[in-house]
């Protein structure tokens, strides 16, 4: 039996989603044959509330020279990254000097902004590609995975932090008591970490189970995130809900009892319990959910193929490997996949092999349905695709429920 991650409680998977390729791995048609699988169940420790995938690949076979996601693919994205950091300009910096870190600054959507006010700061990014998309921008970025090690030596060159920041990262590192005993070297005895990540609240009521993937070892929690901080001295003195990538949740971390406690964070932990994110039966149902969405899901496209319909996949998102996989969406119900990075046209979806093209080809033929992987850049994308919906084509969501739009 496998051992939580965190606390090392034994801990039994509640569904497997059988094998899965790596997320992000699109290819070319000369890699099918040696492309790499691994068993992705899902287990929740019912003495820490983390919820994990069993296993998770080698971080060198999803992190590398070759990422194929780029932060700056969606604008809303760069605007939420611009609030976040203004967030922490205004309130939790020193007048004289400040220093801010950013883990998984990918091509440095939120450490513009720090740059352009003339902020110390500096990104640590390990996927060589999109770090040095940041360098070409003049932000401070070294090369690496986050972890105690690189911590000390981030400290020791540029003295500690004001503000640690994190957006989608934290979820996706395996070894985070190295990370967090990180953290506590690294922040100044007034400073803040604030880092946001999917929430498992929103992941558990909306079924948004294609947030569930490789990189995603950890689906997050109040009282998850107070357990591990608090195992390291460090408190979680509040929690900011946040609208992207479905439902996230800020945490905001302090120095134990350098900062008071907000009561939003015994409220959200309430909430928690209500929700019954520490019931097994919670997962079960969860489970049963996930089972539900796929099956209508097949059924709805196989309908359209029997009408002959053109069903084209919008964003080739790294949540759409885990729709795909996990539903046996091939080409057969989905034509291609259109998507904006450069990248990742002209590749091959990972694990069912759909042709990823570029979003000139959906301009220049729309088909009668698309379906909206990037469900969390929604508003964006309708913004600019009324052309589409004018010319008749419709939307197929699968989050919270299947339907077309
Ligand atoms: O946690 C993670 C989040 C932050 O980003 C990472 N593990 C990987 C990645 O997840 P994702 O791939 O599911 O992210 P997005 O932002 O939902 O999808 C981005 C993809 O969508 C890109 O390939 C670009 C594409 N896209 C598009 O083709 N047209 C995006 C927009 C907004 C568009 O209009
Ligand atoms: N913060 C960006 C990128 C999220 S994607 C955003 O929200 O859009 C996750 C990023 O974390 C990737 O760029 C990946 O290379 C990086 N990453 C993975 N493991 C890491 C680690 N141990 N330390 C720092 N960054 C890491």
């Amino acid at each position: 039996m496998k051992e939580c991650r965190i606390c090392k409680t034994p801990i039994v998977p509640f569904m497997s989603f059988d094998k899965m390729p790596i997320a992000n791995g699109f290819l070319r048609p000369d890699q099918f044959d040696k492309e790499y699988f691994f068993e992705m169940a899902v287990g929740h420790c019912s003495a820490c509330q983390m919820v994990q995938l069993i296993d998770q690949p080698d971080r060198e076979l999803m992190f590398h020279g070759n990422y194929a996601f780029f932060s700056s693919t969606s604008k809303n994205m760069a605007v939420h990254f611009k609030e976040f950091a203004d967030l922490v300009i205004g309130a939790h910096l020193a007048p004289k000097d400040p220093f801010v870190v950013e883990l998984g600054s990918n091509d440095g959507i939120m450490m513009q902004f720090f740059k352009d006010k003339g902020i110390r700061h500096l990104g640590v990014e390990p996927s060589a590609n999109v770090a040095e998309a940041a360098r070409a921008k003049g932000i401070n970025t070294v090369c690496g995975f986050f972890d105690e090690e690189l911590a000390e030596k981030i400290a020791a060159e540029n003295g500690q932090a004001d503000a640690i920041l994190a957006a989608n990262v934290m979820c996706h590192i395996p070894y985070l008591h190295s990370v967090v005993a990180g953290f506590r070297r690294l922040l100044k005895p007034g400073g803040v970490i604030m880092f946001e990540d999917p929430y498992l609240g929103d992941i558990v009521e909306s079924t948004l189970y294609d947030q569930i993937y490789d990189e995603h070892v950890f689906l997050f929690s109040a009282a998850s995130v107070g357990y591990l901080f608090e195992r390291h001295g460090l408190e979680l003195v509040d929690v900011m809900p946040q609208t992207t990538h479905g439902g996230s949740m800020r945490y905001v971390l302090a120095h134990k009892g350098a900062k008071r406690v907000s009561a939003a964070v015994a409220a959200q932990r309430a909430k928690e319990e209500e929700l019954g994110l520490h019931l097994p039966a919670t997962y079960e149902a969860f489970h049963r959910n996930i089972q539900r969405s796929r099956d209508e899901l097949v059924r709805l496209l196989t309908d359209l193929k029997k009408q002959g319909k053109r069903v084209v996949g919008y964003a080739a998102t790294s949540k759409s490997t885990t729709i795909n996989n996990y539903c046996g969406i091939t080409s057969d119900l989905v034509e291609y996949i259109s998507d904006t990075t450069p990248v990742k046209q002209g590749r091959y979806s990972p694990g069912t092999h759909i042709p990823v093209k570029p979003y000139a080809d959906f301009r220049a033929r729309y088909p009668d349905y698309a379906l909206l992987y990037a469900y969390n850049h929604a508003a964006e994308v309708m913004a600019k695709e009324s052309e589409f919906m004018e010319a008749g084509g419709k939307w197929i969501v699968y989050v919270p429920k299947v339907k077309i739009l």
